[in-house]
């Protein structure tokens, strides 16, 4: 199974939007993924916060359960080949 990437539904809006950057980092390093989509309004991302313990998008869900949050966070990771597994586990459970 693919890694998953969480990111807002505003798939529209690319240069700087930080789920674009993140996506386009995937694309570029040839990382295959499942998108994930979650509402563009922060307070209506309960199932993010369940899974990492806030809201923001975007991030890399791996296989383990653990992520990586932070567009450029993800952008360095997959450009250098070192997006992988464990990530963080949620901050608040
Ligand atoms: N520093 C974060 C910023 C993430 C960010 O602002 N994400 C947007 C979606 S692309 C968001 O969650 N906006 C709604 C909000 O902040 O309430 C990153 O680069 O990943």
């Amino acid at each position: 199974m693919a890694i998953k990437l969480h990111r807002c539904s505003g798939t529209a809006i690319k240069g700087r939007h930080p789920c674009w950057v993140a996506q386009k980092a995937l694309d570029d390093a040839g990382i295959e993924y499942e998108m994930v989509k979650h509402s563009p309004l922060r307070p209506l991302r309960g199932d993010v916060k369940q899974l990492t313990g806030q809201k923001k998008v975007p991030l890399v869900e791996f296989e383990d359960g653990t992520f990586v949050r932070d567009s450029n966070v993800i952008a360095e990771r997959a450009a250098a080949g070192t997006l992988q597994p464990p990530g963080e586990t949620a901050p608040f459970s």
